[in-house]
């Protein structure tokens, strides 16, 4: 054959899916149905980046094979458009986000489509485009109306650069996660939305799916539901109380002293009171410059300020105890107030160990003291109480329960379960986002827009900056503005803040099952049918905003009756990055970027998806080789010659019988598991067989062609074709393998005389022991010249004569 050519036949193969609709989900439902889902892209100005590919491909091998298998298979794309970098590019090159995202949209479609993804690219969607959006608007009043959509006056983080508010999951190591630059708080007006009222199905659903054991633990870890108790102190002279939240009341009887955050109101209650108020307002002013984040940092050093004039008394033991003001003690969590017990918390034990403050011991390992002067002890699993009156002798889980009893029966504390999770900040004050649609009126305060009325469209404006007082762009328009009140016709204003661009991202699988219905956000029989998506792929980065917001909308609308699953996605994995040559992360700075359209380009859209899949294992970061890309290329050549020695034998030839099942089943499994190298692996050892033997049955061809098909879709078509198999590969059946014939049936036996290996003898592993003992007596026939005392078999390894 001639070399190949990839630019010829991988464009007349996209060509002719294209014309076949090949990969269209059919809304046939009586079929088996699987939904495979990847995040759709932000078409950013940069266009598709090699780390798209990655997780893209992975799931496309699974779509691909899940046809073969008889599946309706849904595998939709398309684009998560609003957002800061294109309204940024707007303004900078005056031309209109919407023009911004065409041009962007196009050229990724183009790239995608140059990679051979069997999408369902009519289901294209667009969450900019106003058809779609009006069912993000619609979905927004669906919570506003059940009271999950709130106004608030609050602190947010708020980006000097970007000039607009983040919420808390946009704000990394104390920076803008968009830009890197530095975030200050700032009071603004901003909806909310209530994911806190969702806290404990957000963790109990976990237990229902299929998600990789990263993702779960750190869902849990960000939702951070700690059970515990709040406890009243009384302020010695004074009426109030000081209520602290703890999650180990067991330790009541070891508090040394307590701490208030800089901004507890109790400080400014008293402070004519306090003698050291200067000191105090001093310490405030600072702590007012740190972040949530860098005051709670555990290997920080500790700083506060004794409070003189106020002193405490614990409630079990009538101890009085000094109060301190430190700011390792968050306003944000809990009370704003804690109990501290230095001998049994790290953060506590340095502030004591700082301040000269006593310890007490409370808790000893299985009853036995520890020397708490070198740390806490924290160990709760081997605690047992002491110096703790009625709790002496109890287990610390046991101590807790009789304590909690104890402070409920005297009215001075109760159970409590706190969430680190708090609501979702969902305003923001820029342009190219999804209007919410409420109008605020004098009289009737905020009021839905009426459902007819949707969508809200985004008025067209000249500019887009964003205002320095903060407000949107869109508050200028005063034509746009100024309303009359659907509730009692005064005249009243819209809401001028947009949507974040985690909104129409919190519900776009569900509009894939439908994207063409104008009566609702989909059919609820195309929900019934597809949901849940049951293998959704996405980045790490996600699991914490995307997925956490997306399982909160999807909860919300089943407790709606819009979705008829509580779950959205049945599987959640996660894909590594792709990193650079030199190992570091691709950047423009460190001019290590690879652009996919050069590696199609050089070798083909067949050999980028061959060595993202082959490049290490699918969960970890891989750094890019061109090696390993020219590599990838040799082995498709490698199969692509291989049609010279196709020879007329039917089936597989006997010899290699068992590895064709061998390999059938690997890559079966392995397309399952992630393991997409291992399973390309294999079919690199399968091919080097057949040049060893130097050929290959028609049969054996098939089966290599079917199986690299899913990573290989172009070449592997071509070769199906000019081989004339009749139909397509895609439309063949997935190759079965038999258990049975995995297994090699002959074994090579190790023939010994007295312990010395002298020959080797293939033999059938069920063979009979006297017959194996026979047949290895003739391979070494010249050399039993003495008496044979004993002949030991060792099934399936060794034959040994003992002669003397
Ligand atoms: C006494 C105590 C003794 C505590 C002990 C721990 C160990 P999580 O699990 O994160 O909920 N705490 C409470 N409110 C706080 C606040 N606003 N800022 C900083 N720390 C606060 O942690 C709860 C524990 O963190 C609480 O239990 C309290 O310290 C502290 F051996 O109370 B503990
Ligand atoms: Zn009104």
């Amino acid at each position: 054959a001639e070399t190949y050519n990839h630019k010829v036949v991988e464009g007349k193969w996209q060509k002719v899916w294209d014309d076949n609709k090949a990969f269209a989900a059919t809304d046939d439902y009586s079929k088996p149905k699987y939904y495979a889902l990847v995040e759709f892209p932000y078409p950013s100005g940069q266009g598709l980046h090699v780390g798209h590919p990655r997780p893209y491909t992975a799931l496309d091998i699974v779509a691909r094979k899940r046809r073969m298998q008889g599946y309706n298979v849904l595998y939709p794309m398309g684009w998560d458009a609003f957002g800061l970098p294109t309204e940024n590019y707007a303004i900078k090159n005056k031309i209109h986000p919407k023009e911004v995202t065409k041009t962007n949209v196009a050229r990724f479609k183009k790239q995608l489509h140059s990679l051979g993804y069997s999408f369902d690219w009519d289901r294209e969607i667009n969450t900019t485009d106003p058809e779609y959006y009006k069912w993000t608007q619609w979905i927004f009043l669906k919570l506003f109306k059940a009271g999950l959509a709130y106004k608030k006056e609050m602190p947010i983080n708020w980006c000097t650069s970007c000039k607009v508010g983040l919420a808390n999951e946009e704000v990394v190591n104390g920076v803008c996660e968009r830009c890197g630059s530095e975030v200050v708080r700032k009071v603004k007006s901003e909806w909310m939305l209530k994911i806190t009222d969702y806290a404990d199905k957000l963790i109990e659903g976990l237990d229902g799916v299929d998600y990789i054991e990263r993702v779960k633990v750190s869902q849990k870890n960000w939702i951070g539901r700690s059970t515990g108790a709040e406890v009243d102190f009384s302020v010695k002279g004074k009426e109030d109380k000081l209520r602290i939240y703890t999650t180990r009341c067991d330790t009541l009887f070891g508090v040394t002293y307590m701490v208030v955050s800089p901004e507890h109101p109790i400080l400014d209650k008293y402070k004519d009171e306090i003698s050291n108020w200067s000191d105090i307002e001093a310490y405030r002013e600072q702590a007012a410059k740190k972040s949530d984040f860098e005051r709670s940092e555990l290997a920080k050093d500790k700083t506060g300020v004794c409070i003189d004039g106020l002193t405490a008394i614990n409630p079990v033991n009538g101890k009085e105890i000094p109060i301190y003001v430190s700011d390792y003690v968050l306003m944000s969590y809990g009370t704003g107030a804690i109990m501290a017990v230095p001998a049994h918390d790290d953060r506590d034990w340095e502030f004591a160990k700082k301040f000269g403050l006593p310890l007490i011991q409370v808790v000893a390992k299985d009853g036995e003291e520890v020397d708490i002067n070198e740390a806490a002890f924290t160990d709760v699993a081997t605690g047992v109480l002491i110096n703790s009156d009625f709790l002496n002798g109890l287990e610390v889980k046991d101590a807790k329960e009789k304590m909690i009893k104890f402070l409920e029966e005297k009215g001075i504390g109760q159970a409590k379960t706190n969430y680190k999770l708090r609501d979702w900040v969902f305003s923001r004050q820029r342009y190219w986002g999804e209007p919410i649609p409420i109008v605020h009126c004098d009289k009737c305060g905020y009021v839905p827009i009426d459902e007819s009325q949707l969508p809200l469209l985004l008025p067209e404006v000249d500019s887009y900056m964003p205002t320095d007082n903060g407000e949107s762009p869109l508050a200028a328009m005063t034509d746009w503005v100024n309303t009359t009140c659907p509730c009692c016709g005064g005249s009243a204003k819209r809401e001028t803040d947009t949507m974040p661009q985690w909104a129409g991202s919190s519900w776009y699988f569900l509009r894939y099952t439908d994207p063409h219905n104008t009566e609702a956000l989909a059919s609820k029989e195309a929900l019934k049918y597809w949901l849940p998506v049951d293998w959704y792929n996405g980045g790490m980065e996600h699991t914490t905003l995307h997925l956490l917001y997306s399982r909160f909308w999807h909860k919300f609308l089943y407790d709606q009756g819009v979705v008829p699953t509580s779950e959205p996605y049945q599987k959640r994995t996660s894909h590594g990055m792709i990193l650079g040559e030199n190992g570091e992360k691709m950047s423009k700075s460190r001019g290590n970027v690879v652009n996919p359209d050069d590696i199609v380009d050089v070798y083909g859209a067949d050999t980028l998806r061959t060595y993202e899949m082959f490049i290490g294992a699918f969960d970890l970061a891989a750094s890019w080789s061109e090696d390993g890309v020219k590599g990838c290329r040799r082995f498709l050549d490698r199969v692509w010659k291989l049609q010279d020695s196709v020879t007329d034998e039917k089936g597989y030839s006997k010899d290699m019988e068992t590895k064709m099942h061998q390999v059938i089943k690997k890559v079966s499994n392995d397309f399952e598991n992630l393991k997409y190298n291992t399973a390309i692996a294999a079919m690199m050892a399968l091919l080097n067989d057949f040049y060893k033997k130097g050929s290959v049955t028609a049969d054996e061809f098939k089966t290599l062609l079917i199986l690299l098909n899913p990573v290989a879709p172009h070449i592997t078509e071509e070769l199906w074709s000019v081989k004339n198999y009749g139909g397509y590969v895609y439309q063949q059946t997935w190759p079965e393998f038999d258990e049975a014939k995995t297994v090699e049936s002959t074994v090579e036996i190790a023939v010994q005389i007295n312990g010395k290996t002298k020959a080797t003898l293939a033999i059938g592993k069920e063979d009979p022991k006297d017959e194996v003992i026979a047949k290895a007596k003739e391979v070494i026939a010249d050399k039993l010249t003495g008496n044979v005392i004993k002949e030991i078999y060792v099934p399936g390894r060794i034959v040994n004569i003992v002669m003397k």
